[in-house]
């Protein structure tokens, strides 16, 4: 049994003494609902340590892992719209798993593409999915032109393989191959990403999803568990690789590195319990994410998952940099619910950035003025940016609409970081099911003069 009180982990002798028998007991309590209670309320109170005495390296399985974990058994396997996960094998008790860093040309949505900079021919990264208790053995090669790392952040392990290129470890030279080899002490959606030269490889696209299921099955059990991972790019029209200089103006914001209208729905049975794991490796934004239709919880952060008594509801969560946050709820009422980030340039795509206003001018002066010399010249904009979308204005080459594509009833006039929570009665696949029928009586439309007489409603005509 290893001593886990003796470290300075922001606790004292005293309170580690406090925490009792949880203290002593160590590791053997990690799986334990008690244990699980105890590490929530003194953070860093369970923490069995891989050392030297029980890692003998090579492919020893450290004496903490447990044997791995299985899907269907231990867990209800993470969906991942637009993405992939990573396959692993068994070798000598470890799970191994095989990360190739290079370049991949990648679409963001019909009509744009870039070549990025991603794992596995994907961009972003294969989730890794795992379960806690698992000797987690993985291989990381390099095929990239320049040196990089790979850091898991937000996991519990041993220093040294904690991926800084440089403070942790040398970097993983072009044609090398590192191996990384660590036992899950904890569960929860943690993620990966470059930790060499961060701003160029993070914003190319080097990140991914890393999740932890707990060993024991908590209840009541999740049916429908997605993770979706925000991301940040600026591609100027016409180009071909994102521009991982940029500090501020990021024109491509990306749910699963996928704009609207290219992002997969997340499809839903009506009743389900349904867990959604948002991270956010974006350069430089926080991203707002609203839920329509629904209060959900937050349950987790990177940082574990959070006792009952700190779980509150909310509509709209805030996904900082660098963070994983969790949340939950019971899909109880059917339709298509949009699941986006509320600010409002991040569901955009290109061009709306540097457009200049034109809200309320008349075009007509300027189009007479103007014509005679360019005869093609047209302004755009008096109305804003959803009916240009709508015109289907021709796009530079490589780039796509402002916003949108077209919904049930009409334009959807959204764009980047958006998708939809399909939700269904009785659905025997999650094959998407295409739009709502919205059930008479509960769609709204234009109101009738009837209506509004019999309302009192008075309605001055439209300006102009
Ligand atoms: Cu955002």
């Amino acid at each position: 049994m290893k001593k886990t009180m003796d470290r300075k982990n922001g606790l004292s002798r005293r309170e580690a003494l406090a925490v009792g028998g949880a203290a002593v007991a160590g590791g053997a309590l990690l799986l334990s609902g008690r244990g699980t209670a105890i590490a929530q309320d003194v953070p860093g109170a369970k923490r069995p340590r891989e050392g030297t005495a029980a890692d003998t390296g090579g492919s020893n399985v450290n004496q903490e892992a447990l044997p791995p974990g299985e899907e269907g058994r231990d867990y209800t396997p993470v969906v991942v719209p637009n993405g992939t996960k990573l396959p692993w094998k068994v070798v000598g008790g470890a799970k191994v798993y095989h990360l190739v860093a290079e370049e991949v040309e990648h679409e963001f949505a019909p009509g744009l593409r870039a070549t990025c900079w991603g794992y596995n021919g994907s961009v972003h990264g294969p989730l890794i999915e795992a379960v806690e208790g698992d000797r987690v053995r993985i291989f990381v090669t390099n095929r990239l032109q320049a040196p990089t790392s790979v850091h898991w952040h937000g996991l519990l392990l041993p220093n040294g393989m904690d991926g800084v290129g440089g403070l942790n470890q040398r970097a993983i030279k072009p044609g090398e191959t590192f191996k990384y080899e660590f036992t899950l002490r904890q569960s929860g959606t943690c993620m990966y990403h470059s930790h060499h030269d961060e701003m160029t490889q993070i914003g190319l696209g080097m990140t991914g999803l890393f999740v932890i299921h707990p060993r024991k099955r908590p209840e009541p059990r999740i049916d429908r568990d997605f993770a979706v991972l925000l991301h940040e790019w600026r591609i100027d029209p016409g180009t071909s690789r994102p521009n991982p200089n940029e500090m501020t103006d990021f024109n491509i914001l990306t749910m699963n590195a996928k704009v609207f209208p290219a992002t997969a729905p997340l499809v839903v049975r009506t009743g389900e319990r349904v867990r959604v794991r948002i991270g956010n490796l974006s350069p430089m934004s926080h991203h707002p994410i609203h839920l329509h239709g629904y209060q959900f919880l937050i349950t987790e952060t990177d940082g574990g998952r959070l006792p009952e008594s700190a779980r509150w509801p909310e509509t709209t969560v805030l996904v900082p940099v660098g963070s994983t946050r969790t949340v939950e709820f019971v899909a109880d009422e059917p339709g298509d619910w949009a699941l986006h980030c509320h600010m409002t340039h991040h569901v955009m795509n290109q061009m709306g950035h540097e457009f200049p206003n034109m809200i309320g001018v008349k075009p007509g002066a300027i189009d007479r003025k103007v014509q005679p010399l360019l005869p093609e010249y047209m302004t755009m904009g008096q109305d804003g940016m959803g009916e240009m979308a709508e015109m289907g204005m021709p796009v530079p080459q490589n780039s796509i609409p402002m916003v949108g594509g077209p919904g049930k009833h009409d334009y959807i006039t959204m764009g980047g970081m958006f998708t939809v929570l399909k939700v269904r009665d009785g659905i025997t696949s999650y094959e998407n099911p295409g739009w709502y029928e919205n059930p008479p009586g509960t769609l709204a439309l234009p109101a009738s003069a009837d209506d509004l007489e019999q309302n009192d409603i008075r309605v001055r005509r439209n300006k102009n």
